[in-house]
């Protein structure tokens, strides 16, 4: 006879991501982002960033960006969670013309459990991360003390917020516990 036992739940891996929208409605389509994300039945937003305004980075022909981090917990695995970016974008109105160009939403993913890969499709660590300001000062917000990069992202993001020459802004702060009740209905 066979005999079946429940099955265990899925672990959950820590992984971070970044959000950045310099077109339409931009905090409105990060908030839509995140509750996306949190809306997946194999994702769990544990942390989210403040809001920052940055100066555009690469093609600065375009407007400024709203630009923020989350800290995710997910039973996926590296590509499907990358999937799951790129469905939420498309979702969101995201159209690939200009590299680094405007763009509705963009959502990378920066950190997944220190795992390193480089495929086609799929870079981790994310490889421009720890150059960008934009994104080492809302991940400086969420990531762990226990991260094995929480020194060098703190220190860059400390320069970058003190020298002032990076054009970042605290826009808005964010509780995700009070936001997330308000956010889920
Ligand atoms: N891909 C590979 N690795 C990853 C990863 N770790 N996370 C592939 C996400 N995607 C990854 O992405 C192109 C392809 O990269 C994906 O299909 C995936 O298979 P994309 O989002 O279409 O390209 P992109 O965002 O235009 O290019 P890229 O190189 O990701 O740009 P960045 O580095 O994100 O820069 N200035 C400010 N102030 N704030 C910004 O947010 N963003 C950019 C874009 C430029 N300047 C900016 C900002
Ligand atoms: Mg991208």
């Amino acid at each position: 006879m066979v005999q079946s036992f429940p099955s265990e739940p899925a672990e959950l891996i820590e992984a971070y991501v970044a959000l950045g929208s310099n077109i339409g409605d931009r905090e409105l389509t990060l908030r839509a982002a995140i509750e996306r994300l949190a809306a997946h039945c194999e994702i769990v937003v544990e942390r989210v960033s403040d809001i920052y305004e940055t100066d555009p980075v690469g093609y600065t022909d375009q407007p400024a960006f709203l630009n923020m981090a989350a800290a995710i917990r997910t039973s996926l695995v590296p590509d499907e969670l990358l999937d799951t970016l790129l469905d939420i974008e498309q979702q969101l109105g995201r159209v690939r013309d200009i590299r680094w160009g405007p763009r509705t939403i963009d959502l990378d993913l920066l950190l997944y459990n220190g795992v390193t890969k480089d495929t086609d499709r799929l870079t981790l660590p994310h490889p421009r991360m720890m150059e960008r300001a934009f994104v080492l000062v809302p991940l400086r917000d969420v990531l762990t003390e226990t991260n094995q990069l929480y020194a060098a992202v703190k220190e860059s993001a400390d320069t970058a917020c003190r020298n002032g020459k990076e054009g970042i802004t605290r826009w808005k702060t964010i509780n995700w516990h009070s936001a997330s009740a308000h956010f889920g209905s």
